[in-house]
């Protein structure tokens, strides 16, 4: 007799070989018109499915997990944040809950130095002029951004991400300042020349460039707040690749039309896929489609997590990307 397959809902389109390994593996149901799940579409998921499988787009909060069947032991994110994940509610239903890390750390390491630059030597701005076909001709003084090399970046978190970052920012020249719930190893600092700062609000305050690169937990909710984008030099630019919630986006909007922060280059947003009108109208703001970690190669290697982390919980091993373990 064949033992049944686990029923896995996929909640988005993933890249096709992932789909079919999905296929062969489990009893997947895939979503092939990439269609975003309603409220009650993942109620009805949580209901009957033995793993679900969402990405950031699905709320997956305490009150769609009121509803989650007995089957339901693992939600095996594709993606690394998990914030839209109610965890407590999660462990304490029993379900086990994994992601995707290591494998778009150097993807989302890239956009963030691409933002950088944009913002700095006004990529996006020069790019609109040729198309708006205003462009009359090269000038001395047309399109002066600022010069990279030789500025302090002061990077907020200093996981995967940022020590990425560092690798990067240190080759253009910049100097790595950075703030982190604990102090990293003294070998990494060395590395990466990188000075710490235990107080955020005095690092704000000495860079030129602020880059968000830790999770969004309660703890980090509007870290960049108000008062603390009020510390960076008018001068500094501020880039976000990890959540639009770590930062007060209507703050930060009022700041940059008013020159009191010179620019910021935005990857993600606090109401996603609602973006600030107002930020739209800024030229001194670079806006990007949360697309830090968007590449075919990262896309697939994240499905290939997905699959054996579900494939090592289904066979009754500890998912090797497990976040949290349910309880029972
Ligand atoms: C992913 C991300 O594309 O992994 C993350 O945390 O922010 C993105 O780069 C997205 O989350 C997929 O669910």
């Amino acid at each position: 007799m064949t033992k049944k397959k686990p029923l896995v809902v996929v909640t988005r389109k993933l890249p096709e070989a992932i789909e079919t390994r999905m296929m062969e593996l489990f009893d997947a149901r895939l979503n092939i018109d990439d269609a975003i799940m309603t409220k009650q579409e993942l109620i009805d998921a949580v209901k009957e499915a033995d793993v679900l499988v969402p990405t950031v787009t699905d709320k997956i909060d305490a009150a769609v997990l009121a509803h989650a069947g007995p089957n339901l032991r693992l939600i095996a994110n594709f993606g690394t944040g998990v914030d839209h994940v109610d965890l407590q509610t999660a462990r304490s239903r029993g379900i086990t809950v994994t992601n995707t890390p290591d494998v778009l750390t150097e993807d989302t390491a890239d956009m963030t130095m691409a933002l950088i630059l944009s913002v700095s030597r006004r990529l996006a701005e020069g790019e609109r002029l040729i198309r708006k076909g205003d462009w009359a001709g090269w000038g001395p003084t047309l399109m002066l951004g600022h010069r990279i090399w030789g500025k302090r970046l002061g990077i907020v978190g200093m996981g995967r991400i940022g020590r990425a970052l560092a690798r990067r920012a240190k080759g253009f020249g910049l100097s790595v300042h950075y703030h982190n719930r604990r102090r990293v190893h003294s070998d990494i600092e060395e590395e990466l020349d990188a000075t710490y700062w235990e107080s955020l609000d005095q690092m704000l305050a000495h860079v030129d460039v602020v880059s968000v690169n830790c999770p969004h937990t309660p703890a980090t909710y509007h870290l960049l707040s108000a008062r603390r984008l009020k510390l960076m030099q008018p001068h500094a630019i501020l880039v976000n690749t990890a959540r639009g919630e770590i930062v007060d986006e209507p703050a930060l909007t009022r700041m940059l039309s008013d020159g009191e922060i010179a620019g910021a280059g935005l990857d993600v947003f606090e109401h996603e896929p609602a973006v600030n009108p107002k930020l739209l109208e800024l030229q001194n703001a670079v806006l990007l489609p949360h697309m830090g970690s968007a590449t075919i190669e990262g896309r697939v290697d994240m499905g290939e997590k997905v699959l054996i982390n579900i494939k090592t919980f289904v066979d009754g091993h500890t998912p090797p990307d497990r976040v949290i373990e349910g309880l029972l």
